[in-house]
């Protein structure tokens, strides 16, 4: 890794965070990670979806999980941003155990990182399951309707081929 991948870039890029929960108290735990990630130096908030409550991908014995979806500005490299999101979990009293599709205090998902497509050891930028998971195509149509997906395709496309599966807004923006 080079030294520069840690340090500030004057640019400014647009990602996009996916926030999740089905642990403790979700909702408390979407709106404090959404207070978390605007303190950071170098994040600002531009949109922030509606809370939705969704039916879990991945083994059916857990709560279902509350996910909403944000768009921010930053001046942050994805690694570094990354770091940050994984602290707030931290933070958060996120463990992480290994085990790969298990209930979660709070996750923040990396989705996008302006166009750009990245795939490393610790990092898959657009996140692997942006294109299928009805959790977080539905709260990304609502902040962004227009946006076209790097190597996936047109956000409206694919949130029309991607069954709901019970998604429900709980808490409108
Ligand atoms: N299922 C739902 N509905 N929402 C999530 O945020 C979520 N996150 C996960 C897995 C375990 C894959 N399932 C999920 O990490």
């Amino acid at each position: 890794m080079f030294p520069s991948d840690y340090s500030e870039r004057l640019d400014k890029v647009a990602a996009y965070i996916g926030l999740g929960a089905n642990l403790g108290d979700p909702i408390e735990a979407i709106k404090s990670a959404r207070l978390a990630i605007n303190n950071v130096a170098g994040i600002r908030e531009l949109a922030f979806s509606s809370l939705y409550r969704s039916t879990p991908l991945g083994p059916a014995d857990q709560p279902d999980y509350v996910n909403a979806v944000m768009s921010v500005e930053t001046t942050l490299r994805p690694l570094e941003l990354l770091r940050e999101l994984q602290a707030i979990e931290t933070a958060h009293g996120r463990v992480r155990k290994g085990e790969r599709w298990g209930a979660r205090t709070l996750d923040l998902d990396l989705l996008l990182y302006g166009r750009e497509r990245i795939v490393s050891e610790v990092l898959t930028v657009p996140h692997p399951g942006i294109a299928d998971r009805e959790f977080v195509l539905y709260p990304l149509g609502e902040i962004a309707p227009d946006l076209d997906i790097p190597g996936k395709g047109l956000l409206a496309d694919l949130v029309r081929k991607c069954p709901q599966r019970g998604l429900e807004v709980i808490e409108h923006a």
